[in-house]
């Protein structure tokens, strides 16, 4: 049997995408709770307010596109925009109906995040929420009736709005301290009924998406390192603060990381690659070793770079690196120096390079089949941590049939392939893998462009792009295929 006995089966989902009740029981705003809808052709906008009144959406950065908010600007909400977070597909008040539906599945672990402005509405506040943790505790404790395991993010692109207006997010260094005091009251309050925490969803998306994963009002180098460092920190906080309350408690790195091929055997390619890696990998390099690597302080020097950084930073980074990684991977992106040729052979797609060898999805993601097994060797050979598999799948633009059903044998060959890949990185390379939730287990609103007809799940949700429809819970074919991939751990896909 490849996978281990206890190998924790199960979905993921964001509170941001997924519970909606965005100003429900003292909940405050959250970043993402001012970001509009976009499309696979249309990137999502902050919608903004400068203190003379005037008003404006920008679109967030999305393809290497610079990202910067007019001077002065804060992000706010306003009249006459739609904004998919405020209801997404209300797991606030179907949690009974969700967690029952993937306890059917079978599901040993249930991959979560918390509303940070649920909990404290505008981050910095004296004294948490009471009903926003009650919430919570209701999740949790349906999970331990169920026998699922949480698996818990602190910030999966959850920011309290305030936090920007007040400080400019992530970038200025007080946030550790307002992060670390959130950290604490959940540890505290859930201790006994979480074991399993993350710290910062895709930390690395720091680089791809500023607004979004720090809460940054401009895609300035400057900015990001500052955003990074502080998260990096905070984290290192958080393990300690975890292990300081109870031993068993586990606090997690999160990181997207996919494989690259070069595009063709040009060496510069094969440098291209190599430079990728060492950009995704830098966060994961600074949150297990403890210190930043040469590369990247070489290239702070160059870019002149300054941290607001202090000596003990580093003492903590050393001393409470990651107890495991966990990342999240959808297939393979493709690099070249050679745009033109990839054009002129048709293989320039709306995402980069498409890969000749591999299908794309209708938003360009290439489904790779053996995309797990790269991933986990790469890092599990640099690490050797215990990894996670904790976000991966398909997304799609699922059709209800005239039976009323979903039909979705393209998810399943999707994630056949994509668990057999797994499967062979434990059984032929000796990969430590803890478990696997697939993400969006329930169809819930797309991070990347807010829309909801890029779905996921098992479970299809009856929603729309203008937030219509019954919201009735409808399981696909390949919720079934699940349950015997569950019941028979992994043997049976
Ligand atoms: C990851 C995010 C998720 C999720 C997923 C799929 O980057 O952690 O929040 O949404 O990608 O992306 P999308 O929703 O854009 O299809």
């Amino acid at each position: 049997m490849a996978f281990r006995k206890d190998f924790l089966w199960g979905g993921a989902t964001a509170a941001n995408q997924y519970e909606g009740g965005f100003d429900e029981d003292g909940k405050g705003l959250n970043a993402i709770d001012v970001l509009t809808n976009g499309s696979a052709t249309s990137p999502r906008k902050v919608t903004w307010k400068l203190p003379n009144g005037q008003t404006g959406a920008t679109p967030v950065e999305w393809g290497g596109q610079p990202f910067k908010l007019p001077k002065d600007a804060v992000p706010a909400l306003l009249e006459g925009y739609y904004y998919p977070s405020h209801t997404a597909t209300d797991f606030y008040h179907h949690y009974e109906e969700d967690l029952k539906l993937m306890a059917e599945m079978g599901f040993r672990c249930y991959r979560l995040s918390l509303n940070w402005a649920r909990i404290f509405p505008n981050g910095d506040d004296k004294e948490p929420n009471e009903a926003g943790l009650a919430f919570y505790d209701k999740i949790f404790e349906l999970c331990q009736t169920y026998g699922m395991e949480p698996l818990v993010t602190l910030s999966h692109y959850e920011l309290p709005l305030a936090l920007i207006q007040k400080y400019g997010g992530w970038k200025d260094r007080k946030l550790i301290a307002i992060f670390e005091r959130y950290a604490q009251t959940v540890f505290t309050r859930y201790q006994g009924k979480v074991k399993y925490w993350l710290t910062f969803n895709e930390i690395n998306a720091i680089d791809m998406a500023p607004y979004i994963a720090a809460g940054l009002l401009d895609s300035n180098l400057n900015d990001r390192a500052n955003a990074a460092h502080n998260q990096f920190v905070a984290s290192a906080l958080a393990v300690k603060a975890a292990h300081a309350l109870d031993e068993q408690m586990q606090v997690g790195q999160m990181l997207a990381y996919q494989p690259a091929y070069p595009y063709t055997c040009d060496p510069a390619d094969q440098i291209k690659v190599m430079e990728y890696n060492q950009q995704m990998l830098f966060y994961t390099d600074v949150q297990t070793g403890g210190r930043y690597p040469d590369f990247k302080l070489k290239e702070y020097e160059r870019e002149k770079i300054t941290l607001d950084d202090r000596p003990e930073d580093y003492e903590l980074l050393r001393k409470y690196p990651a107890d495991f990684l966990s990342f999240s991977c959808y297939g393979s992106s493709v690099l070249t120096t050679h745009e033109e040729a990839a054009r002129e052979s048709g293989n320039l797609g709306i995402n980069g390079i498409k890969n000749p060898y591999l299908e794309t999805n209708a938003w360009g993601w290439a489904t790779d089949p053996d995309c797990l097994r790269l991933a986990l060797n790469v890092l599990w050979n640099r690490y050797h941590k215990p990894l996670w598999v904790v976000e991966n799948g398909l997304g799609w633009a699922d059709e209800l049939t005239a039976d009323g059903k979903i039909h979705d044998d393209y998810r399943i060959k999707y994630l056949q392939a994509n668990i057999n890949s797994m499967k062979e990185a434990v059984e032929l390379d000796g990969v430590d893998l803890l478990g696997y939730t697939m993400w969006g287990c329930i169809d819930l609103v797309s991070n990347g462009t807010g829309e909801m007809k890029k779905r996921y799940g098992f479970v299809y949700v009856d929603r729309d792009d203008h937030g219509h429809g019954s919201l009735a819970r409808i399981p696909k074919d390949s919720f079934y295929w699940y349950q015997k991939v569950i019941q028979t751990n992994g043997a049976d896909l």
